[in-house]
């Protein structure tokens, strides 16, 4: 059997994120956000179902921390509801909120995990986007407000800061396909999105470093490696294009301090460029610690001509699936750490999240058998390893998800934890993948 020993330091975590969990979303004072906006209009998402319990995690957190220590799971992403500490998203601070977070950030780190913190894992206070959201640059500067005092309560203890969870999901899914909250289709609106939630990241980042904090700070960013589906030139510059539009657009951004060429020139043609100075690429681009990246699946395109505004399509390859329908593919993360590798000077990396849904059931035992989703971690894991003995300055990896979630436009019908939750009872049932991962942590690696 080989062994599979990854580097001494290695961060090994899970992940989860505040609206996905937590539940109690008017309690205490928290203010109404985009995700309690949007799950209450009919046929945005699966069953009409919402965040409002959730996991309940706001009131059972103490119970999940020692859910964590009985694993022996080390590192722990979690993220910050905008809307329980500022609940218009500015101005008064509510104490309730913030004391949440106090109580769970000093549990963690009483009982020896670390937290790693993402600020913005998309739940805008309603307020913000009442007032046009992240297309207004106000937003930007509210933002690294609410990083100002999330950077002086909690930046003494906590070692990881994450800006943002995926800009691109948040602008595309969000602005331009309209699955997201705050569920708005247009393409011009998305991109002036991403570059406005770009600019609050470097923002946050100088701030960060102007307060001359101990810890790292990064951003996450949901990235696909891209594949053409035949050697035809035009399939190959489809997946070219697609790299650009889900990659390239924010990897350059932030890590070039420019966006790239040919999209530049592509989103201009179809007048859809957002608006932007020079000097913002200066301050998107401020140094950061570490590159989060969340990979689940590849990408594979076809040239289509009459698919705006690209002119490509995904294909859908009949091959093993996730439930999610997302293609299982390891090799294409190992492709992706070392594309980034190459092309943006060895950045440290941080995967922030991997992980898989699968139809779980409780079996006979009262036992979750997953054995789909170990194989799922095993492949991604020994891919993630195999492009650490290539070069890859790969620090840490974060499964998503700690416990199963609100899926978000797919509600509570997608499994992604190691952790099972029963909804009706809110009763945990540690999965054996969690047993398994649990292993993974203890022997710094995967030994069989
Ligand atoms: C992450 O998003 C989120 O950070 C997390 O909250 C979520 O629960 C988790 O993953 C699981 O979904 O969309 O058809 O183009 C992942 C978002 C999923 C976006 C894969 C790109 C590619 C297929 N990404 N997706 S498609």
């Amino acid at each position: 059997m080989q062994k599979y020993n990854f580097p001494k330091d290695f961060i090994w975590g899970v992940a989860t994120s505040a609206y996905q969990i937590e539940g109690a979303y008017n309690a205490d004072g928290k203010g109404e956000n985009i995700w309690d906006r949007f799950t209450s209009i009919p046929g945005k998402i699966f069953k009409n179902q919402n965040g409002n319990v959730a996991c309940d995690h706001y009131n059972l957190y103490e119970r999940d921390i020692e859910i964590l220590e009985e694993l022996g799971i080390k590192n722990y992403r979690l993220s910050i509801s905008w809307a329980r500490i500022f609940p218009k998203g500015y101005g008064e601070v509510n104490q309730q909120g913030l004391d949440f977070y106090k109580k769970l950030i000093n549990k963690l780190i009483e009982k020896g995990i670390q937290p790693a913190v993402t600020l913005y894992h998309w739940d805008l206070p309603q307020h913000l986007q009442d007032i046009g959201g992240w297309a207004n640059k106000k937003v930007v500067d509210y933002f690294v407000e609410y990083a100002e005092l999330m950077f002086k309560e909690f930046g003494n203890i906590v070692p990881i800061w994450i800006t943002h969870n995926e800009p691109w999901v948040v602008s595309i899914l969000g602005h331009a396909w309209g699955v997201h909250a705050p569920g708005i289709k247009d393409y011009k609106t998305a991109l002036q999105v991403a570059h406005n939630i770009l600019l609050s990241h470097g923002k946050a980042v100088r701030l960060y470093r102007n307060m001359s904090l101990k810890g790292r700070i990064g951003i996450t960013l949901n990235l696909s490696s891209t594949y053409p589906e035949t050697d035809d030139q035009k399939d190959i510059l489809a997946a070219k294009v697609y790299d650009g539009f889900m990659n390239r657009w924010f990897l350059d951004a932030v890590l070039k301090g420019s966006y790239p060429e040919d999209m530049l020139k592509l989103y201009s043609e179809q007048r859809i460029l957002p608006e932007f100075l020079e000097d913002d690429m200066k301050i998107i681009s401020e140094k950061i610690d570490f590159l989060g990246i969340n990979y689940y699946t590849r990408s594979v395109l076809r040239y289509d001509e009459n698919a705006y505004p690209l002119k490509v399509t995904m294909v859908d390859l009949d091959n093993p699936k996730t439930d999610m329908g997302w293609e299982i593919y390891p090799e294409g993360l190992f492709d992706l750490l070392i594309n980034i590798h190459k092309n943006y000077g060895g950045v440290d990396i941080l995967i922030t999240e991997n992980g898989a849904a699968f139809n779980d059931i409780v079996n006979y035992k009262g036992k979750v058998v997953d054995d789909y989703r170990i194989d799922y971690l095993y492949r991604h894991l020994t891919q993630a390893h195999r492009a650490i003995l290539d070069g890859v300055n790969l620090k840490g990896y974060f499964l998503w998800s700690f416990l199963d979630n609100f899926e978000w436009a797919e509600g509570y019908s997608k499994r992604f934890g190691i952790v099972f939750i029963d909804y009706k009872t809110q009763k945990r049932i540690i999965k054996d993948s969690a047993y398994w991962y649990s292993n993974v942590v203890k022997n710094n690696g995967i030994l069989d």
